[in-house]
């Protein structure tokens, strides 16, 4: 079966309940905003199968149950992932904040330099001056935990999600070849 791709990645999604993991999952797979999702009970999975670069790439997307109740399994989930999502809503500072935990969670159960993008969603609900301090927060938390980036999304609207998720398929594209065949190129 894994003949059939070049690379199999899986990729963890995490973040406080109710901030829309599921919900940017299902934008990106099945192009739809649900309106009304169920929490996740403990962890969903999805798979995608993309073509990227000329590469055949299957996404085994492990959705995580947001709720705190949940809490004493997600390191089991993390294991052997390969990259991370954490998400918060923009319209919930909190669960900005929340981030932090998730995050230590994350690194303390994958490998050191695992890729972490942070997400913020549902910029449709807030206004542009809010979006820009909800942005400048994130950005400072991206630059004090050394995360490999932020964006800031919108499942309802479609704003950033296949950017988002490619930007990464794009990043562990690059460290691959960069294992496969080293390079000159010095990154920053
Ligand atoms: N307005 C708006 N609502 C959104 C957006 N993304 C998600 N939602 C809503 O937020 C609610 C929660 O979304 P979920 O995707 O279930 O959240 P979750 O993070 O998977 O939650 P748990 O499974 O409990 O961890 C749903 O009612 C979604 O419709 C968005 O971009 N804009
Ligand atoms: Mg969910």
């Amino acid at each position: 079966m894994s003949g059939q791709y070049d690379y199999i990645w899986k990729l963890v999604v995490g973040g406080q309940g109710g901030v829309g993991k599921t919900t940017i999952l299902h934008r990106y797979i099945h192009n739809e905003f649900i309106e009304d999702t169920k929490m996740t009970i403990g962890c969903q999975f999805h798979t995608e199968a993309l073509e990227r670069q000329g590469r055949k790439i299957s996404l085994v997307m492990w959705d995580l149950g947001g709720q705190d109740r949940f809490r004493f399994i997600q390191g089991e989930y993390v294991k052997g992932a390969s990259a991370a999502f954490v998400l918060f809503d923009m319209s919930r500072y909190m669960t900005l904040e929340a981030s932090r935990e998730w995050i230590a969670m994350i690194r303390e159960n994958s490998t050191p330099n695992l890729p972490i993008v942070l997400v913020g969603t549902k910029l449709d609900l807030i206004s542009q001056a809010e979006q820009d301090t909800i942005n400048q927060s994130a950005q400072a938390l991206v630059n004090e935990l050394g995360l490999t980036a932020y964006s800031a999304t919108s499942s309802k609207l479609g704003i950033n999600v296949y950017e988002t998720i490619h930007y990464m398929v794009d990043l562990l594209l690059w460290h691959s070849y960069q294992a496969e065949y080293g390079t000159s190129i010095q990154q920053a």
